[in-house]
């Protein structure tokens, strides 16, 4: 069992290593960048297909104390804090797409009435900063049945009202710890932390945890994401 858990862990780290070297490191082979290009997007490919193999759906992140949490938090985006957009909660539609059954929009009132769940837990950034929070919401595993998905698809994806765009798999959707953020510190999201809804999922790198999240579809086709499609590894488990 010692000797799995290690083989295991040295297998994760592994993965992880490869993830962190691969955006920032810009690494180009000035005779063959096509050759280079394809080497590195074949690895990340490996890379998913190992982490998704590893994960295991009831494994929890770490959780923390209160007197843990980093106040301020720490604000990122592919764009500065002065431009975040400000989305109307009172207008406010979340929209479903791709295999779900009923595809009605959720308002903010109607998420904050269902079972909500609060976290204390890691947000890491592939920059290489961290920072602790207490996040509350809707499991997102309770939702995605409640508006009855297919959860046999492989992916869920979201579109965020900057642009921003990311997916992640369907088993760590379903898992415990992954939820639709409403709140942080007991109070509404503000703008620039992913107002009105955000994606909140401790097992996976801050890039992989979309604020303020318009559309929400569940799919089998490849949906990418914002960074991802720009070389970053797809799965990047934490
Ligand atoms: N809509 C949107 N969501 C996003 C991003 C973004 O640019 N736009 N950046 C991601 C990245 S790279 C990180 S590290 C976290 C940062 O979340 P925070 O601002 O709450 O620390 O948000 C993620 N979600
Ligand atoms: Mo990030």
């Amino acid at each position: 069992m010692k000797n799995v858990n290690r083989r295991s862990m040295l297998f994760r780290a592994m993965a992880l290593g490869a993830v962190s070297t691969l955006p920032g490191c810009d690494y180009e082979d000035p005779a063959h960048p096509d050759i280079a290009d394809k080497f590195l997007h074949a690895m990340s490919a490996w890379n998913d297909r190992v982490q998704e193999a590893l994960f295991d759906p009831h494994t929890l992140a770490p959780t923390f104390r209160a007197d843990q949490i980093t106040n301020p938090p720490r604000f990122n985006a592919f764009y500065d804090i002065s431009q975040v957009p400000v989305v109307d909660p009172a207008t406010y539609q979340l929209e479903l797409g791709g295999q779900i059954q009923d595809k009605s929009p959720w308002t903010l009132a109607a998420l904050n009435a269902l079972a909500q769940t609060s976290q204390i837990t890691r947000l890491t950034c592939v920059e290489g900063w961290r920072v602790i929070g207490e996040w509350e919401g809707v499991p997102l595993g309770d939702f995605l049945r409640r508006i009855g998905a297919d959860t046999t698809c492989r992916y869920v994806s979201f579109k965020c009202a900057d642009g921003y765009y990311s997916s992640i798999d369907m088993p760590s959707a379903l898992h415990p710890q992954t939820i639709l953020a409403l709140k942080f510190l007991g109070a509404p999201l503000t703008p620039p932390f992913g107002a009105p809804v955000r994606l909140r999922i401790p097992t996976k790198l801050g890039f992989k945890n979309p604020k303020s999240i318009m559309q929400l579809a569940v799919t089998n086709i490849y949906p990418g994401g914002y960074w991802e499609d720009q070389g970053y590894n797809w799965f990047s488990g934490s």
